[in-house]
């Protein structure tokens, strides 16, 4: 048996395959304990990460990741799994590039394909502003040592030669920032990868298991909540566990768990819609992102179109696809790329995104001692899985906001601190 796993020779595979014996597990399904050391709400990619990293570069195991439904069936297996670190701010960049750092390793570290395709980004510009604000992010980026350049319009031709760079379009092409260490990596396999190393470790992965509410005490707030208050643990589905230290990693659904501690987030939720092709022979070798356009398409090994847009304009729990955001994205795809007009979408889906109003995420310690929050993903949460969870389990073990995320603090809202990202979020929303 390999680290954080099976390795399976070729010969093994077949047999393994044709045989009826069954696979072994990629994880436990434990029963749960009455006390762990960590609560962490939130069994997707980030909840994951940060249980992974408590075990392995903390030594702290009695760690229960909770989910009311299964691994990964948030926004971490609904997102179109592009990662980059071509951010506006200095802290976004630095942050963001230390999750690059880990993408980059993460199939060896966790033993696991996770089909990391570096592949290079292009944020399309239309308008002398867009080019301006690339010009701005490309300055910011090359200060903290990372590839990104703006490129014109002929050399957007050359590394996209499927898009219209002509001048007769409604927004013409005027060029791009080409961030070569983006790309896109296997987003299930991601969460996987992690659920598997954490659970080697030690950690309960507990699925089915709904937090009913964050119990505390001594708070200013009713039941002993808010600010001066500490947490004690959680209430479930399947009864009462107490924890020195819960962590909310609930992405969309953050905001409703944090008023159980009796903290209240910034945070509105936006359902955020995606949608995929049939496949076809591979012919788009770079992501594109066009914010005048509102979409970011990239193209699977397999083969398939996978366009995203903003965020829906009003706010909702629902997940459902609408007609309108097919239609939509349909009309600015072909503008971008005339010539995939007859292929078919397969299908379409939609996820949750926890905004905040600088467009950076909150993370680390609150008000309420034990209480850590790692939320306000918006639509970049997944790029930044493997940092959060880094950084997070570091604040966790150490009491102490980590350097990297120490700007992310929700302080900021009430000292005027915000950490403005708006500029460099995929798409204009
Ligand atoms: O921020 O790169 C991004 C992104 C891609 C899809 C959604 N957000």
């Amino acid at each position: 048996m390999a680290k954080h796993g099976y390795t399976y020779s070729a010969g093994k595979l077949l047999k393994h395959g044709l045989s009826s014996g069954a696979w072994p597990r990629m994880w436990r399904r434990p029963e749960a304990r009455s006390s762990y050391d960590v609560a962490i709400i939130g069994g997707g990619l980030h909840g994951l990460a940060t249980a992974y990293y408590l075990a392995k570069e903390h030594g702290i195991t009695n760690v229960a990741v909770l989910d009311k439904g299964y691994l990964g069936g948030g926004g971490s297996g609904r997102n179109t799994a592009i990662v980059r670190s071509n951010y506006l701010t200095p802290e976004g960049v630095a942050f963001y590039d230390r999750s690059l750092d880990l993408y980059n390793t993460m199939a060896q570290d966790l033993n696991l394909n996770v089909m990391f395709s570096r592949r290079g980004h292009l944020t399309l510009a239309h308008t002398d502003s867009a080019l301006r604000t690339m010009h701005w992010r490309a300055e910011v980026n090359k200060l903290q040592g990372i590839d990104s350049s703006v490129i014109d319009e002929h050399e957007v031709k050359k590394q996209a030669p499927s898009l219209d760079t002509s001048k007769d379009t409604r927004y013409p092409i005027l060029g791009a920032l080409y961030h070569p260490p983006g790309g896109i990596v296997r987003h299930d396999a991601v969460v996987w990868g992690y659920a598997r190393a954490a659970d080697h470790l030690g950690v309960h992965l507990l699925q089915e298991t709904e937090v009913l509410d964050i119990l505390c005490e001594d708070g200013e707030g009713p039941e002993g909540k808010g600010a001066g208050g500490r947490v004690t643990g959680v209430r479930t589905n399947r009864g009462d566990i107490s924890a020195p230290a819960v962590v909310n990693c609930t992405a969309g659904w953050a905001s409703l768990l944090s008023n159980m501690a009796g903290v209240t987030l910034p945070i509105t939720t936006h359902p955020l819609q995606a949608a995929v092709t049939e496949p076809c022979k591979v012919f788009l070798p770079t992501v594109v992102v066009s914010g005048s356009l509102h979409v970011y398409v990239s193209q699977t090994d397999r083969g398939e179109l996978v366009f995203g847009a903003s965020v829906d304009p009003v706010g909702t729990y629902r997940v459902n696809g609408t007609l309108e955001f097919t239609e939509e994205l349909a009309g600015h795809v072909l503008e971008l790329m005339p010539g995939i007009s007859k292929m078919r979408l397969l299908r379409q889906w939609s996820g949750l995104c926890d905004m905040t109003p600088d467009y950076s995420p909150v993370m680390g310690t609150t008000q309420v001692d034990g209480y850590f929050v790692d939320v306000g993903w918006g639509t970049y949460g997944f790029k930044a899985g493997p940092v959060a969870g880094e950084t997070m389990a570091e604040t966790i073990a150490t009491g102490r906001d980590a350097d990297l995320i120490a700007p992310f603090h929700i302080s900021r809202f009430t000292e005027g601190d915000l950490v403005g990202e708006k500029g460099a979020a995929a798409v204009g929303h």
